[in-house]
């Protein structure tokens, strides 16, 4: 720490709320808002941090603590995700995780079910077809689409986002079956007249598939070309959680192939880059990583995140630590 003011290492751009909060404690430093630092770069301006705050591009790990060194107390991921930090590695050295959960579960639900809209009813491929300027003349055969109400929304992970989401699909008249580490408590249950099921068993019987889990070495790959050959060949697949979940190769075999209708997607296996496969589908609806992406949200997340490094640095307990 410089003095009484502890040093506070933001590694990309947050909204200025957060930024100004953080500058009424510490001495705020952010290398280069625009840009996600190389590992070594960033190692360098983090020395002698006391706090950082990350999102999902930086890898938070043992050396990332290291390259701050023993004084850092605190990392604050401007994310609810936080597959990008090795938990016991940094619980190892004494430094606190936070996350930024509950605030941004609206939003990610709206981007989901916009994809949910947007894959079933070719919103994409329509406007696609206007841009390329495409004759077409209305019939009522043209463009048909999938109509969702009545049919089945089998949620994986029935945790905050997973809920949000199950109650946009009951307005919009779904029936909701779910599949998850553990069944939801039975009030939740009942006010989304959602049914447990086993995993194999949502996917046969879903006619979407949402999925909400965390990304973990459990559910890494957990839709691969089994569970895609599982579902009905008329179902759609959404995943607004983390790319690795699905195997993105088989999923573009599975469209390409018919072995299912449709997918929506707003996260990618090796993001920034999408598998060459799924950019020639039109049954694919495609977003880059917006699930949390309103001016409120990500103003939200960033001072969640800002008063947690906050509170940690003054002793305090974090207001949504992550445990190992
Ligand atoms: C974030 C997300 O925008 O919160 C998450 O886990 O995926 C997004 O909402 C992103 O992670 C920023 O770090």
């Amino acid at each position: 720490m410089t003095g009484s003011r502890p040093r506070i290492v933001v590694c990309r751009w947050i909204p200025d709320e957060a930024l100004a909060l953080l500058r009424e404690a510490g001495d705020v430093w952010v290398p280069d808002p625009d840009r996600a630092l190389p590992p070594g770069e960033l190692h360098e301006v983090l020395a002698g941090a006391d706090a950082a705050v990350t999102t999902l591009s930086e890898r938070v790990d043992g050396t990332f603590a290291d390259a701050a060194g023993p004084q850092l107390k605190v990392v604050a991921n401007v994310a609810v995700g936080y597959d990008n930090v090795d938990v016991p590695a940094l619980a190892e050295r004494g430094v606190t995780v936070t996350n930024t959960p509950g605030v941004l579960t609206d939003a990610t639900a709206d981007i989901a079910f916009g994809l949910l809209l947007s894959a079933t009813r070719r919103l994409g491929e329509g406007e696609r077809l206007l841009r390329a300027r495409t004759p077409w003349s209305f019939h009522l055969g043209f463009m048909l689409g999938t109509g969702i109400q009545g049919a089945t929304l089998g949620v994986i992970g029935l945790g905050q986002i997973g809920r949000a989401m199950a109650t946009r699909a009951r307005a919009f008249g779904m029936n909701i079956v779910y599949s998850g580490r553990r069944q939801a408590p039975a009030d939740v249950e009942a006010q989304l007249e959602a049914t447990y099921l086993p995993q194999d068993e949502l996917l046969r019987t879903a006619d979407i598939v949402s999925l909400h889990c965390p990304l973990t070495p459990e559910t890494r790959h957990l839709i691969d070309a089994d569970a895609l050959a599982a579902m009905k060949p008329t179902a759609f697949l959404i995943n607004t959680t983390r790319g690795p979940v699905v195997d993105e190769a088989a999923l573009a075999a599975a469209l390409r192939d018919g072995v299912i209708a449709g997918a929506g997607l707003d996260v990618f296996e090796q993001e920034p880059d999408v598998h060459p496969g799924l950019l020639e589908l039109d049954n694919v609806a495609m977003a880059p990583h917006l699930g949390s992406a309103t001016v409120e949200t990500r103003t939200a997340m960033a001072t969640l995140a800002a008063r947690n490094a906050l509170a940690v640095l003054a002793g305090e307990p974090a207001l949504t630590e992550v445990t190992p």
